[in-house]
């Protein structure tokens, strides 16, 4: 193992064994298959782990039963206690934990370090919800009655999630469920196991500091036949899925057929507008970010970006400047801004589309290859690319499916109706953006002629969300929910309680029965 990695992985208490247990349910284990953790920059191997067998799968999913039934029974602000121990803990570990999504994931260190960050963000919040979980008391028709809704903890809620947020999209799951009582599986990536791992083993120590089970934060390391059985086993009530629209159709499907709820975070497809009036220093570079930052592997990422026909030409001409200044290479290192794809299949599948791009007549403005320079060789790197479809038909393959790449398509529009019409023509409805400084856009963009997606921007980019608000998409995007707003009711049941404190107990809407 390389001394940079081994540095990383020893401040994160990651043992340098040969094998790694990747099972975590109060105690660490891992028989089943290996999983490989390869780093996406060098080729080099990072660690083998040790997946979930069966019946240790089993197991986890046991404990986790039994550990739920423990906390519903501590008042939601004493678990809110637990998270901010949660909360200090990932923060001390925000530089290491950081280091390790580069090394793991590929994404450059600032963005390490933000993902870190939005852990501990919503642990903040999550510790302030957790004194304001509140149900409400409804007006009752009937003297002397109450009626009260309640939420009470679901039991156990699984969370699996995808390789290019290996930590903040458990955080969000975790923290709001964890404050609402529940205990939680995690199945993580099987391309990230050692970022599951590391974040598994700081919320673990601090709930054994609690002496509360470990297996409130389980972790189950695996491939598709463990998240398969998360998904069929009837005594989850809550799945909460983040992957492909293919995989989420799936999962939907499975934990429907059973009764069971999902929160989905599927296919983003994301759009930015820019008006004639836009202030082109603060949308060419919000573009680029959108477009280049996390090597073009958000859920958020900007895909699709429709210029007015007056600024056109001076906006490809300043964001091709960018384009063209990018520093690539090694994502831990200080100035890089475009670090490699996540996995060789990535870029596979970036030149797949590249390739169609170019059959379908598409101009390839910028970008287009693989980056062939030695020192980039070894890792995944691809060259972000800007195309001009020749097609604006956003029913067309190149407009309507998404590329977990760094690859953005161009179009020109005169009516911002036109450049909605496209915004809103494809399946998925994650983020928007519309750059403009005239109020009568805005107030369109947000209404109910707007942008249909469930994130929609006004002079800010597609990606970057903070945690205070909920975060999802509509559509094909699957209607989850998850981390501000009111995505915390999704981790509770509600109980609507009639309670008679009279001396006659009379019938709703004044039937009148044996009276
Ligand atoms: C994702 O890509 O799965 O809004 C999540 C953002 C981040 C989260 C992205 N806060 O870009």
């Amino acid at each position: 193992l390389s001394s940079r990695a081994s540095n990383i992985l020893n401040s994160l208490e990651i043992p340098l064994s040969s094998e790694i247990p990747g099972v975590y349910d109060g105690q660490w284990k891992g028989s089943g298959d290996i999983l490989e953790s390869v780093c996406p920059t060098t080729g080099e191997l990072l660690a083998r782990v040790q997946a979930a067998a069966p019946n240790e799968l089993w197991e986890a999913l046991d404990k986790s039963k039994e550990a739920s039934l423990v906390l519903r029974k501590i008042p939601a602000p004493k678990r809110g206690e637990v998270l901010r121990q949660i909360r200090e803990a990932l923060a001390a570990k925000r530089d290491a934990l950081g280091a390790l999504v580069s090394l793991e994931m590929g994404k450059i260190k600032t963005e390490g370090m933000g993902e870190v960050q939005e852990f501990v963000d919503i642990c903040d919040y999550a510790v302030g919800l957790s004194r304001m979980m509140n149900g409400r008391v409804v007006a009752s028709e009937r003297p002397g009655h109450s009626i009260l809704e309640v939420p009470n903890p679901l039991g156990v809620v699984g969370v699996l999630t995808a390789f290019n947020f290996p930590v903040a999209v458990y955080g969000w799951n975790f923290s709001l469920s964890f404050a609402a009582g529940n205990a939680n599986v995690w199945k993580p990536s099987p391309s990230t196991p050692l970022c599951a791992i590391a974040v598994t083993k700081i919320i673990a120590k601090v709930l054994e500091k609690n002496g509360l089970p470990g297996a409130l934060s389980a972790l189950v390391s695996g491939g598709r036949d463990v998240g398969e059985a998360i998904v069929h086993r009837a005594d989850i009530p809550l799945v909460s899925f983040t992957g492909s629209e293919t995989v989420g159709a799936a999962v939907g499907k499975a934990v429907q057929s059973r009764f069971g709820k999902t929160i989905l975070e599927l296919g983003g497809n994301n759009a930015s507008i820019v008006m004639s009036d836009a202030d082109l220093s603060m949308a060419v570079p919000a573009v680029f970010f959108g477009a280049v930052g996390t090597a073009g592997q958000r859920c958020t990422s900007t895909r699709r970006l429709y210029l007015h026909r007056e600024i056109a030409p001076r906006f490809l001409e300043a964001l091709q400047k960018l384009y063209a200044s990018l520093r690539v290479g090694d994502p831990l290192a200080e100035d890089t801004l475009l670090g490699p794809l996540h996995s060789r299949a990535a870029v596979g599948i970036y030149s797949d589309a590249v390739r169609r791009l170019r059959e379908r007549g598409a101009q390839i403005l910028t970008g287009g290859q693989k980056y062939d320079q030695d020192h980039l060789r070894r890792g995944n790197f691809v060259q972000p690319t800007i195309a001009m479809p020749k097609s604006t038909d956003p029913g067309d393959v190149i407009w309507s499916t998404e590329t977990f790449a760094p690859i953005l398509s161009v179009a020109i529009f005169d009516e911002l109706e036109q450049a909605i019409a496209w915004n809103n023509g494809v399946p998925q409805g994650l983020s928007s953006s519309l750059w403009t400084r005239d109020m009568r856009n805005i107030g369109k963009w947000i209404g109910p002629e707007g942008a249909d997606t469930g994130i929609v921007n006004v002079n800010a980019g597609t990606s970057g969300a903070e945690i205070g608000a909920a975060f999802g998409g509509n559509k094909s995007t699957g209607w989850g929910r998850e981390s501000g707003g009111d995505a915390w009711k999704q981790y509770v049941r509600w109980s609507a309680c009639t309670i008679n404190f009279s001396d006659c107990a009379p019938l709703a809407q004044g039937v009148d029965f044996l009276a």
